[in-house]
């Protein structure tokens, strides 16, 4: 009887995962029946955008969290996939910082391909998955959404690929019942031209932070009030723009901070981060962990190590994205396929350990690119996945860090030399500061 595999997600990682199942058909191995289960009505995951926000046309959560005028928070020569260039896809080099349209087009290009969009049930969220101790199999629950119909299914393998920046971690602060206005989570942020002309506060200090402050800065909000809880991300922001530390309360429009510093904001963005968050799996199949390097339970990163037909795509903090959910997406592949074996649980584990304690002795971010890269690089070569430049990936990284720190509003002016071709990304027609229109058309004008 032909194996079963269930993949949850069309984002990248079970995209990925896809492609690598097919790209092994057509080398000509035999491979187990696909069946991706897709909560939305498209591929493509956070890349494909919505206006929606809360709950969905159907009452499921939106999983969408990106915003319009996204950019590339990283070059992507740090993401390209090592089997289908950009410059395949857009048939010529293109600027290093695209726009969202612009990855979604490329993340499409590759699968569109590949051919594999009838392996994917779209609008059937995954509802329940669990081990059958009898026969060794998975029962999955999902529910077609456009039918309203229960599924309930057996399959050999699971790999899980929802994502883990949808699900919103919410703090609240003293005062938020009764402030004078909007206060929200990045993940509900869609447009920057809403707070234009407004006073905002950020709490956090990360990707989201730095980019819906940039994003908003860029179209028109006359300031930027950020809140740490831990360190200041100390860049050289603009004049309207500043750094405090954490929230205490907040009175009307009057925002406290713990250093006795005081703010009138007209609106707060929550940019403190997401949940792993699966609550379709069973108990002992679901995936605990801090978002981080080195997660928790997951042998190489991918395979769960109390039951290594469970996988688990994407699921680490990301410098590296597409071509690292590709490597995990080859290796947990071949584990599926038998052609990789993997230890014995205590071995699993013990892997795992060794991976926290080397990402706990990394001293900076050039340790973590440098950590994740070779991390990339170990996987690649235990498969067919086609080799290519770690080395010049890390590198991008590296340049990119120093062009922040030397002007965090033009970083995204810089070109970088690509890992899979040794092309040097031409600079783009605009500077990012001057560039409103985010369309793919304008983008790729020349
Ligand atoms: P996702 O893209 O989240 O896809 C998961 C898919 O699983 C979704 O389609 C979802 O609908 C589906 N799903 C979830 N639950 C279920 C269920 N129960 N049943 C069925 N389907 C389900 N990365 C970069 O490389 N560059 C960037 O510039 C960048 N910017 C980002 C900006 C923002 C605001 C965010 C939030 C992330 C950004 N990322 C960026 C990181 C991003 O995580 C990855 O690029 C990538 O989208 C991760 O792919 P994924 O497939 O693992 O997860
Ligand atoms: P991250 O990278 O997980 O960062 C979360 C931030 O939120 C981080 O600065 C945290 O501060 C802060 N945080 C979390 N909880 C709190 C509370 N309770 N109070 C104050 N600050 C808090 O999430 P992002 O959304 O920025 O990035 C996720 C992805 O989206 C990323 O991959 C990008 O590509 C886009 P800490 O440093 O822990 O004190």
């Amino acid at each position: 009887m032909t194996e079963r595999v269930a993949i949850i997600g069309a984002g990248p990682s079970g995209l990925a995962q896809m492609r690598a199942f097919q790209s092994a058909a057509a080398k000509g191995q035999d491979i187990p029946e696909i069946v991706c289960f897709e909560r939305q009505d498209d591929w493509g995951g956070l890349w494909n955008y919505t206006w929606r926000t809360g709950l969905d046309e159907y009452g499921e959560p939106v999983h969408g969290s990106m915003y319009r005028y996204l950019w590339s928070n990283g070059p992507k020569e740090g993401l390209e996939f090592a089997d289908y260039t950009f410059t395949e896809h857009f048939g010529r080099t293109i600027a290093s910082y695209p726009p969202r349209e612009v990855l979604f087009d490329y993340i499409k290009g590759r699968v569109e391909k590949a051919g594999v969009r009838d392996w994917i049930k779209f609008r059937t969220p995954v509802r329940w998955v669990e081990h059958n101790d009898a026969n060794g199999r998975f029962r999955i629950v999902a529910h077609d959404l456009v039918a309203d119909q229960e599924i309930s299914e057996e399959f050999d393998h699971v790999v899980v690929a929802s994502g883990h920046f949808s699900t919103p971690n919410v703090p609240e602060f003293e005062g938020f019942e009764t402030f004078n206005g909007r206060v929200l989570h990045a993940h509900d942020f869609r447009d920057a031209l809403e707070f234009k002309d407004k006073d905002i506060l950020l709490i956090g200090t990360s990707y989201s932070a730095e980019d819906i402050g940039s994003q908003c800065w860029k179209y028109g909000c006359k300031s930027v009030t950020v809140s740490h809880r831990t360190a200041p991300m100390g860049y050289n922001w603009p004049d309207n723009w500043k750094e405090v530390p954490l929230l205490q309360k907040v009175e009307k429009n009057t925002a406290y901070f713990k250093d006795g510093t005081t703010a009138e904001v007209d609106a707060i963005i929550l940019c403190t981060g997401y949940m792993h968050h699966f609550p379709f799996m069973a108990h002992n199949l679901r995936l605990q962990t801090a978002n981080r390097l080195a997660t928790a339970d997951l042998y190489k990163g991918v395979v769960w190590a109390h039951n290594p037909k469970v996988h688990y795509l994407g699921m680490q903090d990301q410098w590296y994205t597409f071509n690292m959910f590709d490597a995990q997406a080859w290796y947990a592949r071949d584990v599926m396929l038998g052609k990789i074996n993997v230890p014995s649980t205590a071995d699993m584990l013990a892997d795992v350990d060794a991976r926290v304690t080397a990402e706990d002795a990394i001293e900076d971010d050039y340790g973590c690119i440098k950590y994740q890269g070779d991390y990339v690089r170990e996987l690649i070569a235990e498969t067919d996945y086609p080799s290519f430049d770690v080395d010049a990936s890390d590198e991008a990284f590296y340049q990119w860090k120093g062009h922040k720190k030397a002007n965090i509003m033009t970083f995204r002016d810089n070109g970088y030399v690509s890992p899979m071709t040794g092309d040097l990304a031409p600079p783009h027609h605009t500077k990012w500061v001057d560039a409103l229109d985010d369309s793919m058309k304008s983008y790729l004008q020349t």
